[in-house]
């Protein structure tokens, strides 16, 4: 049985650790998720390397779009990598902006800069356009790019209790004015987040309460403020940090937002989606954070065309048990089960669903595919399939390899969906 929910659940992506989610709506009637990747084992949020978008139509099932960027792809970044924070995305013009924070030396702190790469597609083909020009420095992180229903783009970036706002120019890359402080937020620790509701502009940031930040919100006339601050309104979550944005999707407004659920552990995060309702003032209520049931579908879910791979190994004897059924046990860490041969199509991107068992709480495996790391996999015991998006090359010389990473773990087989890319 491959993952497919009809009844919503917190977290949503429970495979990899994700968290920071900027979420938009394109023009394909998709909703879009642009997060970062907790890498697990983490060092704080240091080793943060790499970008997975996620999308759906039904806001239950969300497709992994792959890997759109990491740290090496970054040229001016610092040499030792990570550090690939919170990001967002837009669209102007065919074109789809993705901004991410990213320090440019190895004294990350006082480095940090707001990177840019474009793509005509929304969750692929993005390349590095250098880093934005005025912006950034100690703290200058989270950005966020705000289109208004006039075509003027803003970037708005903040973190260490400062956040700043600015006009980008029509080439989205470079600033039309100079970052000014957004004047009357309390609290403002990042996570800036801006959309316009009823003719209203919003900002929601997250606050400082030590370990259990939550979201306030502020409101104002204008795209730059000066703001007005409403409230509260995430309490705390399972995290220290919170980070989230609000969208519209089919007539429903949405939070996006993140917690650790999963892990237990304030750095391995997972992102999160409920229900967000106004008032009548259009005031924010305050979001209830739910487990199971909390949102309910919107469309259609997705449609696969999977083959099927049974393990094929014997390297590691008697590391691993061979069942009748074509299943494989991995009962100790570093037992590895090899499914070589696997037919990438044309090449591209292609999903791999891994349909295990475990009585393990959170057993892990670490995927690689042809030889490229493709982080450790999370295999809770309240689910039994894990999937990841990654590369195949083409033809049916792919060789995919499952090494256990944390308790037993049986898994049953793998499924391959290739995207007609
Ligand atoms: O994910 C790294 C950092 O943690 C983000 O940039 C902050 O907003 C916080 O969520």
């Amino acid at each position: 049985m491959i993952l497919m929910r009809t009844v919503s659940q917190n977290p949503v992506i429970t495979s990899i650790f994700t968290a920071d989610p900027s979420a938009h709506v394109w023009d394909d009637g998709r909703i879009y998720i642009y997060a970062s990747h907790d890498m697990d084992p983490a060092r704080g949020c240091d080793l943060m390397d790499r970008y997975h978008v996620f999308s759906s139509e039904d806001m239950l099932n969300w497709t992994d779009e792959g890997e759109i960027l990491r740290s090496d792809d970054v040229s001016w970044g610092r040499p030792e990598g990570g550090f690939m924070w919170a990001p967002d995305c837009a669209y102007k013009n065919g074109v789809y902006y993705f901004y991410y924070p990213h320090p440019s030396g190895t004294n990350w702190n006082d480095t940090w800069k707001i990177g840019a790469a474009t793509s005509k597609s929304p969750a692929k083909d993005f390349v590095e356009q250098g880093y934005i020009d005025g912006l950034g420095g100690f703290a200058m992180i989270d950005p966020c790019v705000f289109i208004d229903d006039d075509g003027k783009a803003y970037i708005y970036t903040g973190g260490g209790n400062r956040c700043q706002g600015c006009e980008l120019n029509d080439d989205m890359i470079s600033l039309k004015t100079q970052p000014a402080d957004m004047e009357g937020l309390a609290d403002f620790h990042e996570a800036t987040w801006v959309f316009k509701r009823n003719g209203i502009y919003y900002l929601t940031y997250s606050d400082n309460l030590p370990g259990r930040n939550r979201m306030r919100y502020a409101i104002s006339e204008n795209p730059l403020g000066p703001w007005t601050y409403k409230g509260i309104f995430l309490e705390p979550t399972s995290c220290d940090t919170s980070h989230g944005s609000v969208v519209e999707y089919k007539g429903q407004w949405y939070l996006f937002y993140h917690n650790c659920d999963i892990s237990g552990a304030g750095n391995l995060r997972s992102v999160c989606i409920d229900y967000l309702y106004f008032n009548g003032d259009g005031t924010i209520k305050t979001v209830v954070q739910t487990k199971k049931g909390g949102i309910k579908s919107t469309g259609n879910p997705p449609v696969f065309d999977m083959r099927k791979y049974h393990g094929i190994t014997g390297a590691y004897g008697n590391k691993i048990t061979f069942h009748k059924d074509g299943a494989i046990s991995l009962p100790l860490e570093d037992s590895v089960c090899n499914y070589p041969n696997v037919d990438g199509g044309n090449g591209g991107r292609a999903t791999i669903y891994i349909n295990y068992e475990t009585d393990e709480k959170l057993a892990k495996v670490h995927l690689t595919v042809n030889d490229t790391d493709c982080s450790l996999l999370n295999m809770p015991d309240t689910e039994n399939c894990a999937y990841i998006t990654v590369n195949l090359h083409k033809g049916t010389d792919n060789i995919i390899n499952l090494t256990n990473a944390k308790g037993n773990v049986k898994i049953n087989y793998i499924a391959v969906d290739l995207f007609n890319d």
